[in-house]
């Protein structure tokens, strides 16, 4: 847990000092020993006795260096380890005994923040065990329970309040327990049977022979039906039979990290709540039937599964750099890939399977196509807000062995980061 006695890096603040914050410092710059500075802020480890009362002993040496608020104030910095939690409530605490508390975070252990210099060596913090994905919780990223300010939602109070359940379910969710099934309301099941119905006349055409495969099992064993929304344990189970893949509720949209960590263990993160009713058609933001529709019948494929566990091991404690590479082929392929099958275009990313409007869009002639090449569109920007204006299209996907058959084979993630 949370042992700042034993980690305390603490700085006295002299009352001519300039610096302000402790992010820029450290980034800004390596330490040097220096005992007359005065301009600059130094930090010091020192290491304390576990006798009662030896830290505040040690503090009473910084007496004669009072706060810049004021003179009978004292500053300090501590550095925590917070790696197994505890920080909210030592904070808490330390707001009880009076003290005011200025939070300063790092995101570098795990998260897509940057990450100093001197630190660029050291592996981010990364899962060791499926229920160390506990821990990704709270880290939703914009939109969670609190939607940006032009989601059709943002002004409708009843769909916040709504979210914020969802909310709830997500954050309370702990690994190894059963999902709890949601009672929808009449109109949301409305919004699913629109989309359902919508996506179920262009899957024949439109989707890849491995979808099409697949979800008559779903309609069979599932629930999916144009006046149900299927519960997410029950889909959890039967993907633990096919495949050993489980799905594990989310508020939102995860770091990239998080979210291709979660695959490493089988583990699908997966919302619960429905998009807003005004916009059936298309949504930014994953949802319910995103998840359902676009994404879990291909997890119930042996060679995709297998494919996508792959592509969480290699972000396990990878750099940065290289989860934004793996991100990025993740979302021309999973996402938003085509494929070519017996001389025909088809879809087979989840973001075209589950949005009726660009899953005709995609295969229409209006935007462009390229072949998708690990190491090229792990290069490719792209919009999160509308249309794709590219896509990439998966030419050895037809292979018939099992990992070739989704050029998506166990090489790119690997390809994606090195040749790069
Ligand atoms: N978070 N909840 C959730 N669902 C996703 O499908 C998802 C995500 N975060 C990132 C992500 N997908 C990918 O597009 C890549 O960034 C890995
Ligand atoms: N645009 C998709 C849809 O409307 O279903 C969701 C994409 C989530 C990345
Ligand atoms: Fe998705």
């Amino acid at each position: 847990g949370l042992s700042p006695a034993k980690r305390a890096k603490m700085t006295a603040n002299g009352t001519n000092g300039t610096h302000d914050n402790g992010e820029n410092q450290r980034v800004a710059g390596s330490y040097v020993q220096d005992f007359e500075d005065k301009d600059g802020s130094s930090s010091i480890l020192f290491t304390v006795s576990e006798n009662i009362g030896a830290l505040a002993s040690a503090l009473k040496v910084f007496k004669s260096r009072p706060s810049r608020k004021s003179k009978d104030e004292y500053e300090f910095y501590a550095d925590c380890d917070n790696q197994t939690g505890g920080l909210k409530d030592a904070i808490h605490d330390l707001k009880a005994k009076g003290c005011s508390i200025t939070l300063l975070s790092r995101k570098h252990q795990r998260g897509s923040g940057r990450r100093s210099t001197s630190e660029a060596s050291e592996v981010p913090w990364f899962p060791r065990h499926i229920r160390d994905l506990d821990r990704f919780a709270n880290q939703i990223l914009s939109y969670g329970s609190e939607l940006d300010s032009d989601h059709p939602g943002f002004t409708d109070p009843v769909y916040r309040a709504r979210r914020k359940e969802f909310a709830d379910i997500a954050f309370n969710y702990k690994h190894g327990t059963p999902i709890p099934s949601v009672k929808y309301t009449p109109d949301e099941i409305k919004t699913w049977g629109t989309i359902f119905r919508e996506l179920t006349k262009l899957y024949p055409t439109h989707a890849c022979r491995e979808f099409n495969h697949v979800f008559p099992l779903l309609q069979d064993n599932c629930g999916f039906r144009e006046d149900n929304i299927p519960h997410l344990e029950d889909i959890s189970n039967f993907l633990q039979d096919c495949t050993g893949f489980r799905l594990r509720p989310v508020a939102g949209l995860l770091s990239s990290r998080d979210f291709l960590a979660g695959l490493a263990f089988r583990v699908f993160h997966s919302t619960q709540y429905i998009r807003h009713g005004s916009k059936p058609m298309y949504t930014p933001e994953p949802d319910v039937c995103h998840e359902l529709l676009g994404h879990v019948p291909l997890f119930a494929d042996q060679a995709f599964a297998q494919f996508s566990q792959e592509i969480g091991l290699a972000s396990l404690g990878a750099p940065d750099e290289y989860i934004q590479k793996l991100a990025t082929c993740y979302w021309f392929t999973v996402e938003f890939g085509l494929c070519r099958q017996e001389g025909q275009v088809k879809a087979y990313g989840a973001g075209l399977l589950s949005s009726f409007g660009e899953l005709q869009y995609c295969l229409s002639d209006k935007p462009e196509t390229r072949a998708f090449e690990p190491a090229k569109t792990a290069e490719q920007s792209y919009p999160i807000t509308e249309f794709q204006p590219v896509y990439f299209i998966a030419e050895s996907f037809d292979r018939n062995d099992t990992v070739g058959r989704f050029h998506l084979q166990v090489r790119w993630p690997l390809e994606c980061i090195y040749l790069t």
